[in-house]
């Protein structure tokens, strides 16, 4: 079996209901490492892309809207790497289901999942379903450096004139 990575989000709705502990629990049953961890305010451009595949779909604008936090009022989600071997099945079968009433009632998304009126499916927390999403999506959430130890290939690039924020 393949020593895979995945991307875990634990969406806007996960953090306003007080979730993260019990999310963190059920997925630490996977005994899967985490390998990266940050919270994230999700800027229109990052939501856009990580959701490119959906571009075409009648509820595109509204998850935008979700996943930045405007739905629920806090510009934030914490995104996090875990790895392991298989760990992508592994974290979409704790996760659940797509749609938050089809899930299992014992996945995370059967338990705390709900279909916006407007047709949304607030379903809690983002899981990679393939290798290659959870590459780009990686890729896409995270730097090499925020990464502990080496995930996918990195290079060496010369930074000229570069301004980073310190504290005053
Ligand atoms: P996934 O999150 O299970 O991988 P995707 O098809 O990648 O499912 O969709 C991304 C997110 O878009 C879902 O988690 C859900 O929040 C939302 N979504 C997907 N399909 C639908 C739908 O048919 N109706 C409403 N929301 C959807
Ligand atoms: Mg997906």
């Amino acid at each position: 079996m393949a020593i895979e990575q995945t991307l875990v989000i634990i969406k806007p709705d996960g953090l306003i209901k007080s979730l993260t502990g019990n999310i963190l629990s059920r997925l630490s049953e996977t005994k899967l490492i985490i390998i990266g961890a940050k919270v994230v305010q999700v800027t229109d451009k990052l939501a856009r892309e990580h959701y490119k595949h959906l571009m075409d779909k009648p509820f595109f604008e509204e998850l935008v809207h979700y996943i930045m936090g405007d739905v629920h009022h806090t510009h934030r989600v914490l995104a996090l790497v875990y790895q392991g071997e298989n760990a992508i099945a592994k974290v979409r079968e704790i996760v659940g289901d797509t749609n938050p009433e089809k899930a299992n009632p014992v996945s995370i998304r059967g338990a705390y999942g709900r279909i916006t009126t407007s047709g949304v499916f607030e379903n809690v927390v983002h899981a990679s379903s393939s290798p290659e999403d959870a590459e780009h999506e990686i890729k896409l959430w995270f730097r090499p450096a925020e990464i502990v130890g080496l995930v996918y290939p990195m290079k060496d690039v010369v930074m000229e004139k570069v301004i980073e924020q310190e504290w005053a």
